[in-house]
């Protein structure tokens, strides 16, 4: 039942006449519904929001969804029509208000609406909010809504082939679809290189009825201005009211309260403006800058007797994308306060591929891991989903800058007006909705369209002229002067990669732009090839590893658990993925002895890669400002290219990340039979130091030492040393059995890293007993201590079904030096359990 909400109470209070003004309530419809299969048997209860897969789960109809090839037979799910039903009360005195709308912030996707039996509206876009007036239709006491989604799959094949232009998408597993762009649906529902095929469906946001005589905010965008005198900020509050008529609108931000009598037209036109001045603003930081201070901005409209209210958090920071032309092309950077920020983090897609049962805690969890391993940017690729708001107001919490892409993904779109109508609505909701989070970077167009008009075969090369010309109107004609209107405040970048608006050519030109680097994982190359790519900006590039063998138990029986088995390649999908793995392993790595050191060694692998990619792309800075790993999290549990597993877990990637994203790191590298060392900051303060350079047996016997001072300048990145090789006196045979140790301090920050002058797997590494031990500390975390005989590498801590954090994990063990390390379990665990549990590896024989 709707809370009661009398348009205006005059109250008698102490011979006072007090009128009260009543906050506009909204008839919740989330909850339980009923859910039946056109033509079918099934009739369950769903949950609203919710995906029917969910339901389905959840009533025993069909099992786990990623357990081993479940996908494969559970496709009938999507291609079903599903009618979904609930009923709902309303008082005679809602049915007599000016407005009754019915509010659907979501549905999956391809949609009928009825209310008592009567067709209110279809849908066929997930990413649009439907606001419904149905006041007509509905009536004092018992209601009936009826959604019926039906299967997305038929629609899309249906449009794809009717197309004037040759514009099929490709699918990589038979029973995905092949026009999955004809239809405004999360792009990898239809399956990814990354993750499982299910086309959802359902309502997957809130639905609510909103009756009412006055007015309600729907959106509040903010503009700043920094200068001398503080910040000028301006607030649009965007108003949908029941009347023509004089309304107060306030609003308040620190200790300012604005405010004014203002004229609402009947509508959802009304957009007021207000202006707010900050003095001495407390600014908000990048992860690694500074702070993050966030402001509460409160705006209210009181109208007819009734008031609505809607807070919002901003962070006061002025931002610019650089991109200015220089005798090397053109800079790609972003400038945050005035301060050029290398950007450094991850890709971001979809958590679950069954969104609605994600939690906001499971999220908190990857952002949180994300900062904590030192990065400053997230991008939200463009073929999963623009999300739920909490996420970026986690971003905007953690200092997490956000590269957002629209929901467009390594396809061709069609540009009729039904898509490009339907395209303009998602993209105005979504900016309005998301523009006043401080964390969103830049608006992008997509992901990788731009390189997929040189894709496909003879038909579209016929027809080149009359795509590029489609492609241009999707996204400079249609999206750009949107994001011009509804958030001038910010840059639009076409696509991911690209060379800016308009500016065709080769997408992944190094000397502009951002680019994706892919020829390490995709082509076969060594890992060396990362040292010819010299980016201004490197937005994606990445090489994979499995998920641990946990993980991978709860999706896999028995006689699955070898990583060349069926199962083990159905949750694996870059072709060819699991065989490039163990191939990569052989060239740098000893050859694995089971199925549980393939995963690890897969995940050292990974680590050898990623760590090799970036350090060299910060040695590059300030020529190359941003390197984004492809990606930080997973969909299911799978092989792929994150550093956090299905459910959070941290692979060694992520721990390496912790390490070679610090705000000061040394690295070493081979250039032209020299060693050289760099040092690396990203504090915007100067740092005075000195590093130890030592070359020891690796048996820890000192050889060799030389300490160097180190004097950085604010963001300053140089090389400190160089040296040539052979000028060590090593044989070949000698060079197999030393390590080069560059360990110091500058500024505050401890710095290590290490140097091997041949793979490791030609290392003389000796069979090693680790040793170790756990001690309970107050705070529920605990304390290993390790301590190995020999000199071990890439020393890896299991702690069984219990995840959680250590301090540091995928170490380095000198012989005989103990070292220890916090655990902080994600929850609450016995010493006993972990002491069980606990599984240490290593790469030595
Ligand atoms: C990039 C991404 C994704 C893909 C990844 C791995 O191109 O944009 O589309 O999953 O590479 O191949």
């Amino acid at each position: 039942m709707m809370q009661p909400m009398i348009s205006l109470v005059k109250a008698k209070f102490k011979n006072k006449k007090i009128y009260m003004v009543n906050q506009i309530s909204r008839l919740s419809l989330n909850g339980k519904w009923l859910v039946s299969q056109l033509n079918g048997k099934i009739k369950i209860k769903a949950s609203v929001p919710g995906l029917i897969h969910h339901d389905l789960i959840i009533a025993g109809v069909v099992d786990n969804p990623y357990f081993r090839d479940n996908e494969i037979e559970q496709q009938w799910v999507g291609e079903s029509t599903w009618v979904y039903e609930r009923e709902f009360n309303l008082t005679s005195t809602d049915c007599q208000k000016e407005n009754i709308f019915l509010c659907c912030d979501g549905i999956d996707t391809i949609a009928v609406i009825k209310v008592n039996g009567i067709h209110i509206a279809s849908t066929d876009n997930m990413f649009i909010a439907l606001k419904l007036d149905i006041k007509s239709f509905i009536k004092p006491g018992r209601n009936n809504i009826q959604i019926i989604i039906k299967p997305v799959k038929i629609e899309m094949e249906k449009r794809g082939k009717a197309y004037h232009l040759p514009i099929k998408a490709f699918a990589e597993k038979p029973w995905q679809p092949l026009y999955w762009n004809m239809v405004r649906k999360s792009m990898c529902h239809r399956g990814w290189d990354w993750g499982p095929s299910f086309l959802t469906q359902g309502i997957y946001k809130n639905i609510y009825i909103e009756c009412k005589n006055g007015a309600v905010i729907q959106y509040i965008t903010c503009k700043q201005s920094h200068t001398k005198k503080g910040v000028d900020i301006s607030a649009s509050v965007f108003i949908d009211s029941a009347i023509n008529g004089k309304a107060i609108l306030s609003a308040s931000i620190d200790k300012t309260i604005i405010k004014k009598e203002i004229q609402l037209a009947k509508g959802n036109d009304n957009v007021i403006t207000i202006p707010i001045h900050i003095n001495n603003p407390k600014l908000w930081w990048p992860n690694g800058y500074g702070d993050q201070f966030l402001y509460d901005l409160i705006a209210k409209v009181e109208i007819n007797g009734e008031s609505d209210e809607k807070k919002i958090n901003i962070g006061l920071r002025s931002f610019e994308l650089i991109t200015e032309k220089n005798s090397n092309g053109e800079s790609f950077f972003f400038k945050v306060n005035g301060v050029p920020v290398f950007a450094k983090g991850s890709n971001w897609i979809p958590s679950d591929i069954f969104d609605s049962r994600l939690n906001n805690n499971q999220i908190e969890w990857e952002l949180k891991s994300a900062a904590a391993a030192h990065q400053n940017m997230i991008r939200v690729w463009g073929g999963g989903l623009y999300e739920r708001d909490f996420f970026y107001e986690t971003c905007d919490r953690l200092g997490l800058l956000v590269w957002q892409d629209f929901m467009f993904a390594c396809a061709l779109y069609p540009v009729n007006e039904a898509f490009l109508d339907s395209v303009s609505r998602e993209v105005t909701h979504q900016i309005r909705r998301l523009q006043h989070h401080t964390s969103i970077a830049l608006w992008c167009g997509n992901n990788e369209c731009e390189q997929a008009l040189a894709w496909g075969g003879p038909e579209r090369k016929e027809n080149i002229g009359a795509i590029i010309a489609e492609y241009d109107k999707l996204y400079n004609g249609t999206i750009f002067p949107l994001v011009k209107k509804e958030d001038p405040s910010r840059r639009f970048w076409t696509s991911s990669p690209c060379n800016g608006v308009g500016v065709y050519g080769e997408p992944n030109d190094q000397h502009r732009g951002d680019t994706h680097y892919w020829a390490v994982w995709h082509a076969n190359k060594p890992f060396t090839d990362y040292l010819t790519v010299t980016p201004r900006f490197n937005s994606e590039f990445g090489f994979q590893s499995f998920a641990s063998p946990e993980t991978f138990d709860s999706v896999t029986i028995e006689r699955d658990r070898n990583i060349s088995s069926y199962i083990m390649d159905h949750h694996q999908r870059s072709n060819g993925g699991n065989t490039r793995i163990l191939t990569h392993i052989s060239n740098y790595f000893r050859i694995p002895t089971g199925y549980e050191d393939s995963i690890y060694l897969s995940q050292v692998l990974q680590v050898a890669a990623i760590k090799f990619g970036v350090e060299h792309w910060r040695r590059l800075k300030p020529y190359t400002m941003g390197t984004i790993y492809w990606q930080l999290n997973d969909i299911w549990p799978a092989a792929s290219w994150s550093s956090l597993e299905y459910d959070g877990r941290w692979k060694m990637l992520h721990y390496a990340a912790k390490k070679f994203f610090a705000p000061v790191i040394v690295s070493c590298v081979e250039v032209d039979n020299n060693i050289e060392i760099w040092a690396t900051s990203d504090l915007n303060e100067k740092l005075l130091g000195k590093v130890n350079v030592t070359l020891s047996t690796l048996q820890n016997k000192k050889l060799q030492q030389k300490t160097i001072p180190i004097t950085l300048k604010p963001l300053e990145n140089k090389k400190v040393f160089s040296k040539k090789i052979f000028s060590f006196g090593l044989s070949e045979a000698e060079k197999r059995a030393v390590q080069l140790v560059v360990a110091g301090k500058i500024g505050k920050y401890s710095v290590y890293n290490s140097h091997y002058f041949v793979p490791y797997k030609f290392l003389d590494l000796e069979k090693t007993k680790i040793s170790w031990s756990i001690k309970e500390l107050h705070n529920g975390s605990f304390e290993y201590t390790l301590v190995s005989t020999k000199l071990a590498l890439f020393v890896w801590i299991r702690t069984g079904s219990t995840m959680g954090i250590f301090s540091d994990n995928g170490f380095t063990l000198q012989p005989d030096l103990p070292r220890r390390f916090v655990f902080t379990p994600r929850t609450k665990v016995a010493i006993a359990e972990l002491k069980r549990a606990t599984v240490v590896h290593s790469i030595n024989p």
